[in-house]
Order: structure tokens, then C-alpha cells, then sequence
């Protein structure tokens, strides 16, 4: 069936005065929705008139820019393949990313150009285009000379949208496959769960480079014709400062907990705004209760997965029930959530095992990986979560912790298998255990503990420092302990609930 595009669902939203404000960024820019329209049919006119085949790679590595957002528009209505990279990403993460996706295109900033460029047109790609976030680079200098014109692309079903990496478990990153499918049908139930208006208006202050910010966001304020005004980086100065122009604000736990050490933040300032909503990480009863106190609001958490998108959600409608803290809600409209046992029968209703969900905006597949896909769904085709978690007789959904063994740090997942497999490539290091712990202002962190090999010497902070240079930022461990020995079960493996527990009060 070729009748879809997202790119089309969310330009058939756009109002009618087409002059009007589309996006207002911190920088003083105002985009129109005209400018959006014209933008992303030249740079889907570049990418058409650079002859891929059908179904090819967009990889992005861009600082967050109105012109960043336009590309992935782009790319959308010439019907290839967008992938986004976070820009904390080191060369060995990216020279995966790459090898693996084996992407036609390849869009950094001019800082990068020179060793990113190196490892894409090693893994065969032909085309490395600059941009940068003051609308600079050659992505841009070259979609100038093309045709503000341009067809949308007809795309199936079940045609591929983006390709969103997600760490794996075990080994490396799996490339989880969206379909226009996918997205459409999720933005739809969320501009109408979420009670989306005339009128609203979105501040935007997370990155583009992962489901939250990208799909969730974008989509619902551009899906609903709805003006954003757009922060390059939260500050949370400037988006309490920006509450009375705005309806609705979406953030990860560590957002509001810093906008809550804000004086600025009070009940008046926030009066305009209809809607908070977290997601991406728990979000503490504490910090839900504070939020209410300080701003008269009560946000509304919501639960979802790069593989499935948005999956959960407290309700928006007191008619539906109440937003209740430490709950991620109902299963959104369309969407199957089941727990399963270990051994796969259903629980009763309050028991805790194995969330498993179905629906259309749960993904085709992990990219080029058949077994790993088949094994994360059971028989009956259900995708397996990870995640641990309960139905009440209401049927709120509540998380209480993750099969996988998954870090969540304000906001960003950090796979411990990866952590601990640099950690144990450098010389002297025996064995090591990322852990997960509390913190204040990231939520979670990690802690890594590390048996050094017999008569090696070796410092907790000269790891630290050389992890700096191979993985990105927030996958460092914030500690680092050498140690004799990892605490084991008898049969040998480490106890990593042990060490959690040992090392919980390290931030107080
Ligand atoms: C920055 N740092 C971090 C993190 N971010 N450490 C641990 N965890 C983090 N998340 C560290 C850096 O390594 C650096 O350390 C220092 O903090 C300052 O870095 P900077 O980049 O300036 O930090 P920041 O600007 O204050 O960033 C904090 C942040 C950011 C704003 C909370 O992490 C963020 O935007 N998080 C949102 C992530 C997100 O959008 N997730 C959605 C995923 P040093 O100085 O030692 O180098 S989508 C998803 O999960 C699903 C689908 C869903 O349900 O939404
Ligand atoms: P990602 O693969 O980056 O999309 O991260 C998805 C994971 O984030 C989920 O499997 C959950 O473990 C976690 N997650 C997302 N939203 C919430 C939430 N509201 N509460 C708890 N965990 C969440």
C-alpha cells in the first residue's frame, strides 16, 4: 500500500497561514512554516539528485539546529532512511555505527569532517556533507542550488522511516527499524491522548538525537500545526523563563529536578502551560510531588522504547483517571501490554514479571539482525520490553526495575557490557562491573569496580581518563574503584546487587 509518508501526515497538519510562526529559536531566528516546507524540499532535492537507491542511509551527526530538524524532514520526504548519532559519540562508537549501517550519506559538523569523513568513505560511503548549528556547511551551500519544489515521496506501510541505535545487552548496538507505519500511528494517538490544542506551543530543550526529543516532541507540535520555541541545550533559567509564551513541555527526570533548584520556578510563572510531561527514566515520587507543590501541575509520566516508541501513558483527561506518581500509566490506545512470568504464563493482576507489548508502532526489526530479532519476540508475537514491571487492577502500568542489565543516566541508556568491555582492554585490568547507583541530578550513574591482573598497578582515575577518549561522555563511570575481588554467587558470577548495595550512598 503506498499512500504513506510522515513527512506528509505532519505536512498535511501545517495551518493554513503558512507565514506563520513555525519555530522560534533562543538565537532570536523565527522559521515559518513556509520556511520549513521550502527547506526540506531543497535538501530532499540534494539527496534526490544524488541518484541513491531506494531505502538508503542518512547518518547524522549534527549539534542541534532548526536546519538538523530539516534534514530529518528531509529525508523523510525523499523517502531514505534517517539515522540519528548523538553528538557525544567517540570514533570507535562511530566507525560501528557506520560499518553497520553502511549509510550512502554521511552529515557531521565541519569540527568532525576530517576523521569521520576518513571512517565513512573507508566503509564506502560517498557523500560527507557538513552542517553546522549556525547554518553553515556544505549540506546547506549545496541544497541552496536546488529546486524549493519537490514531490513527497509515496511510502508503504511498512516502509523504513529511521534506523535508531540502541546498545545492546550483550555485544555491540542494534539498530532498531521504525517504519512511516510506525511513527504515524504513534503521533496520531498522542496528539489525541494528550489533548493537543489550538494554540499550543511547545518549548523544545531536548536533543534531537534520540526517540524522546526527535519523534515524541517534534512530531506532537508539528503534527498539531503547533509553533516550538526551541532551545539548542536546556537551561532551566530560560525555559521556566519561557513558561508564560508555552503550553506544553517535555523533558527526562533530570530536567525537571533542575528546574525545581530554580527560585525562579513558582506557581504564577507557570500558569500558562497546560501540560508537563517526563519520560526516558524513572521519575521519582519526590520529584513528582515537588513539581505539584511548586507549579500547581502534576506531570504526566509516560513510558516508552526506541524499538516501540511511545507505549504508555498516565492520562491526560481526569475523565480517564488521575496522573499517578510513580505510575507510567495506561497502555496508549491501540497498544497491548501484557506481563509474563518467567515461565511465560500470564500473571494475575499486581504481580510482577516481564513486560511484553504489541501494536503498530512496534518496530520491523533489529537492522541486519534476524536471530537477535526473533529471540526479543515470543511465539505469539509480542516484543519483550527488558523491563519488569506490574498492572494494577486499574490498570496503571508501574516499572519496578529492567531484566536487561541497562543504566539510565539523566536520560541516556549506558549498556554495562560495553562499559566493562573497554575497561577490560586496558592493560593491567583482570576483570570489571559497571554498576548503576543513585544520584541527585542524573538519577543513575555508573560505577565501575575493577580487579587489577596479578602485580599490575593500576589507578581508578587513569581509566577514567582513557574511557574519555574512546566512548561518549555520559558512559563514563562518574567512580572508579580497584579492588582484590568481585563478589560471586557459587556459581561463579558477579553479584552485582551486592556492589549496588555497597556503593548506593557514594552521592548521597
Ligand atoms: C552530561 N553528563 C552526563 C549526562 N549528561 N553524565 C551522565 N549522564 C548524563 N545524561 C556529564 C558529561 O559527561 C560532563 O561530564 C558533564 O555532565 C557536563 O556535560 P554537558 O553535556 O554540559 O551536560 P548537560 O548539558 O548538563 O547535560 C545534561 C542533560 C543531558 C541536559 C540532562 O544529559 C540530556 O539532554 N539528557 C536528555 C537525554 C535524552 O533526551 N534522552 C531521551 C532518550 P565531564 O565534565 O566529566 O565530562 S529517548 C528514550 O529514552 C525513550 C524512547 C523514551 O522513553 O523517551
Ligand atoms: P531507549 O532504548 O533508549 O529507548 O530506552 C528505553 C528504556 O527507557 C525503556 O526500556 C525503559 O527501561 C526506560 N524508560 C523509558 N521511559 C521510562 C519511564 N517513564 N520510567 C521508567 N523507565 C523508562
Amino acid at each position: 500500500m503506498k499512500q504513506y509518508n510522515l513527512y506528509a501526515a505532519l505536512r498535511a497538519a501545517f495551518p493554513h497561514d503558512l507565514d506563520a510562526a513555525a519555530v522560534e529559536t533562543d538565537s532570536g531566528l523565527v522559521y515559518s512554516w513556509r520556511d520549513l516546507d521550502r527547506a526540506t524540499a531543497m535538501i530532499a532535492n540534494l539527496l534526490v539528485s544524488l541518484d541513491l537507491p531506494p531505502g538508503s542511509r542518512i547518518a547524522v551527526q549534527v549539534e542541534k539546529s532548526v536546519e538538523a530538524m530539516m534534514l530529518y524532514l528531509a529525508t523523510l520526504r525523499a523517502g531514505h532512511v534517517f539515522l540519528p548519532l548523538n553528538t557525544a559519540y567517540q570514533s570507535a562508537e562511530i566507525e560501528y555505527f557506520i560499518g553497520n549501517a553502511e549509510p550512502a550519506v554521511v552529515v557531521c559538523s565541519s569540527r568532525n569532517f576530517g576523521w569521520v569523513s576518513k571512517l565513512a568513505f573507508k566503509a564506502g560511503t560517498h557523500h560527507v556533507f557538513t552542517l553546522d548549528e549556525d547554518r553553515t556547511g556544505s549540506l546547506l551551500a549545496r541544497a541552496a542550488h536546488c529546486s524549493d519544489r519537490h514531490e513527497i515521496a509515496p511510502m508503504g506501510v511498512d516502509d523504513l522511516a529511521c534506523i535508531v541505535y540502541t546498545s545492546g545487552t550483550t555485544g555491540r548496538s542494534k539498530g532498531a527499524m521504525l517504519t512511516h507505519g510506525n511513527m504515524v500511528s504513534n503521533a496520531q494517538v498522542l496528539k489525541d491522548y494528550w489533548g493537543w490544542r489550538q494554540g499550543d506551543v511547545l518549548i523544545h530543550a531536548l536533543p534531537i538525537f534520540h526517540v524522546h526529543g526527535l519523534f515524541v516532541a517534534i512530531h506532537g507540535a508539528l503534527l498539531n500545526g503547533s509553533k516550538m520555541i526551541w532551545l539548542g541545550k536546556f537551561d532551566p533559567k530560560l525555559v521556566i523563563a519561557k513558561m508564560p509564551e508555552a503550553t506544553v513541555f517535555m523533558g527526562v527526570p533530570t530536567l525537571y529536578v533542575r528546574m525545581l533548584a530554580e527560585p525562579t520556578l513558582t506557581r504564577r510563572q507557570a500558569s500558562h502551560m497546560r501540560l508537563f510531561i517526563s519520560g526516558s527514566a524513572p521519575l521519582l515520587i519526590e520529584t513528582f510531588n515537588e513539581w505539584q507543590e511548586r507549579t500547581g501541575h502534576t506531570i504526566l509520566e509516560r513510558y516508552g522504547m526506541s524499538e516501540t516508541i511511545m507505549l504508555t501513558s498516565n492520562p491526560y483527561d481526569p475523565e480517564q483517571g488521575a496522573r499517578r506518581g510513580g505510575t507510567v500509566g495506561f497502555p496508549l490506545p491501540g497498544v497491548g501490554v501484557r506481563v509474563r512470568g518467567d515461565d511465560g504464563q500470564a500473571v494475575p493482576a499486581g504481580e510482577i514479571g516481564g513486560i511484553q507489548v504489541k501494536g503498530p508502532n512496534v518496530f520491523k526489526g533489529y537492522w541486519r539482525m534476524p536471530d537477535k530479532t526473533k529471540e526479543e519476540f515470543t511465539a505469539d508475537g509480542w516484543f519483550r520490553t527488558g523491563d519488569v514491571g506490574r498492572i494494577d487492577q486499574d490498570g496503571y502500568v508501574t516499572i519496578v526495575g529492567r531484566s536487561k542489565d541497562l543504566i539510565i543516566s539523566g536520560g541516556y541508556n549506558v549498556y554495562p557490557a560495553e562499559v566493562e568491555g573497554y575497561i577490560n582492554e586496558i592493560p593491567g585490568v583482570a576483570e570489571s562491573a559497571l554498576v548503576g547507583v543513585p544520584h541527585p541530578d542524573f538519577g543513575e550513574v555508573g560505577v565501575a569496580v575493577v580487579i587489577p591482573k596479578p602485580g599490575a598497578r593500576i589507578d581508578g582515575e587513569q581509566i577514567v581518563a582513557r574511557l574519555k577518549s574512546q566512548l561518549a561522555n555520559f558512559k563514563i563511570p562518574k567512580r572508579c574503584f580497584v579492588v582484590d575481588e568481585l563478589p560471586r554467587n557459587t556459581m561463579g558470577k558477579v553479584q552485582k546487587n551486592l556492589l549496588r548495595e555497597q556503593h548506593k550512598q557514594l552521592f548521597g
